[in-house]
């Protein structure tokens, strides 16, 4: 059932939950989700649109899923349609994947202070951070004690990226919630965490203007000197997600080849990567 580029495993048997953020095959939240099937998982998905739908429906299949709910974040009557699916279908879950976010395309580019409205800031905070605290809270209500909830973040809600911009502040208050998040669910032993991943191929950072020097500077300026494989993003979602995961709770897990992690990179990829 589960892809063949995971290995099989039963870390996940007996777990059922929600994957949202599926847009494509190239969805981090898509590379999670084989990982999590391939170990046992049963998974429910949401899609954003009709449009999506025609991408979705396929990969739900592929990994054995049958439920499948449209389900855009800022709109309260699908979001009390998906979770009312699931308590229906399945009456409990166990985990939930997070892995949306959204500003309009005029809020990342140039000038943050400049360019920053206030529609545009709500918008990307609703959908980029609320959203989680939002679905959380729903999943949260229908979660057997012990389950675990992950989010996906970037580091340019610690440091400044270029362009980032409103969606580095929205990521800063999505990795603050996690941590609040954590500590009411705590008691109920329901962990929440956040992987904050390198840059990643996928339709969220297609198109970005500086994107081929951003995925050169990340790779010649990492420690492994290589682009993040969202394979590692996805192992690092089933160890959350997963009873390997006890204790972890309220933290934000790097999966970037060690670029958090570097001051000054060596001198001789970067300045082969960018001649002066
Ligand atoms: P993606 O485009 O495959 O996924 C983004 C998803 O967000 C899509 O499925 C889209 O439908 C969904 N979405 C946007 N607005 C929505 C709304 N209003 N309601 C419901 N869904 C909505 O791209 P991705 O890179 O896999 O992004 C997934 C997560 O990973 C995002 O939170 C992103 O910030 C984060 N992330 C991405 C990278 C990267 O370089 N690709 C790095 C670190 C973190
Ligand atoms: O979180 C993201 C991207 C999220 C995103 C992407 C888009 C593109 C299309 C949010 N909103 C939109 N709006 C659109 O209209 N990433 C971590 C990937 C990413 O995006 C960047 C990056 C990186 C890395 C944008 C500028 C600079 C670096």
């Amino acid at each position: 059932m589960a892809d063949q580029d995971f290995p099989q495993g039963n870390l996940m048997a007996g777990k059922r939950g929600l994957i949202m953020g599926v847009a494509n095959k190239n969805s981090i939240a898509w590379a999670i989700a084989r990982q999590l099937a391939a170990q046992g998982a049963e998974l429910a998905f949401t899609y954003q649109g009709d449009a999506l739908l025609r991408r979705v429906k396929p990969l739900a299949e592929s990994v054995g899923s049958d439920i499948l709910c449209e389900c855009d974040v800022t709109n309260d009557d699908t979001m009390d349609a998906t979770f009312a699916t699931l308590k229906e279908k399945w009456g409990k879950i166990d985990f939930l994947v997070h892995a949306i976010a959204f500003a309009g395309k005029d809020q990342l580019a140039g000038s943050f202070i400049d360019n920053t409205t206030r529609e545009g800031f709500k918008s990307a905070l609703d959908i980029s951070a609320y959203s989680f605290v939002d679905a959380g809270r729903r999943a949260s209500e229908i979660m057997n004690d012990g389950g675990a909830m992950v989010t996906l973040t970037y580091l340019g809600s610690e440091r400044v990226i270029p362009n980032y911009n409103v969606m580095g502040v929205a990521k800063a208050a999505l990795e603050a919630s996690t941590r609040y998040m954590a500590a009411d669910l705590g008691p109920r032993q329901i962990r929440v965490n956040a992987i904050s991943a390198g840059p990643i191929k996928t339709l969220a950072a297609a198109g970005i203007g500086s994107g081929r020097h951003m995925f050169r500077f990340n790779k010649a300026a990492s420690a492994m000197q290589d682009n993040t494989d969202p394979m590692g993003v996805a192992g690092a979602a089933l160890y959350l997600l997963s009873d390997l995961g006890l204790s972890c709770t309220g933290e934000t897990h790097h999966v970037d080849g060690g670029f958090h992690a570097i001051g000054m990179p060596q001198e001789g990829p970067l300045r082969e990567s960018m001649p002066d």
